[in-house]
């Protein structure tokens, strides 16, 4: 019986431990707040890729929003613009920003009121299917911070 035990225990800590190390990890992850009316929100965050293979971001969900899409804010002719990206990389052994003024996780259709300091749960899915659960902070920010 202390036997089997230890053995759970064992293997349960072995496969976080390698989780832990072979995986992207996310920093600083927050939401835009936006005007009440406004239903469109903007998403930033740091993406860490600590593996030895490229990790590509495919999709994004929340709870809170209706619909999620990767991107890209260009200048053009001194007017934003914004491009759909289809998938977003996050290079070996490197990282990938989404910020004000580039990338960005655009969320459509906010469900639910949202204020300074809440936190939103977001699911981002890779191409190898894994699927990791992160939480925004709602954050005010200047106005030089523009999509
Ligand atoms: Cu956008």
């Amino acid at each position: 019986m202390m036997k089997k035990r230890l053995l759970i225990f064992l293997i349960s800590f072995l496969s976080f431990s390698a989780l832990a190390e072979q995986t992207v990890t996310t920093e600083n992850a927050w939401l835009r707040e936006a005007p009440p009316t406004v239903k469109v929100w903007a998403a930033y965050m740091t993406l860490k890729n600590p593996t030895d293979q490229d990790m590509v971001l495919i999709d994004a969900d929340s709870p809170a929003f209706e619909n999620l899409m990767f991107h890209k804010t260009e200048i053009i002719d001194g007017i934003a613009k914004m491009h759909h990206a289809d998938h977003i990389v996050i290079p070996a052994h490197s990282s990938f920003e989404f910020k004000p003024g580039e990338y960005h996780i655009m969320l459509m259709g906010r469900k639910i009121p949202l204020k300074e300091g809440d936190e939103v749960k977001l699911t981002l899915i890779f191409k190898n299917l894994e699927r990791q659960e992160i939480t925004a902070v709602v954050k005010k920010s200047s106005n030089e911070n523009m999509q």
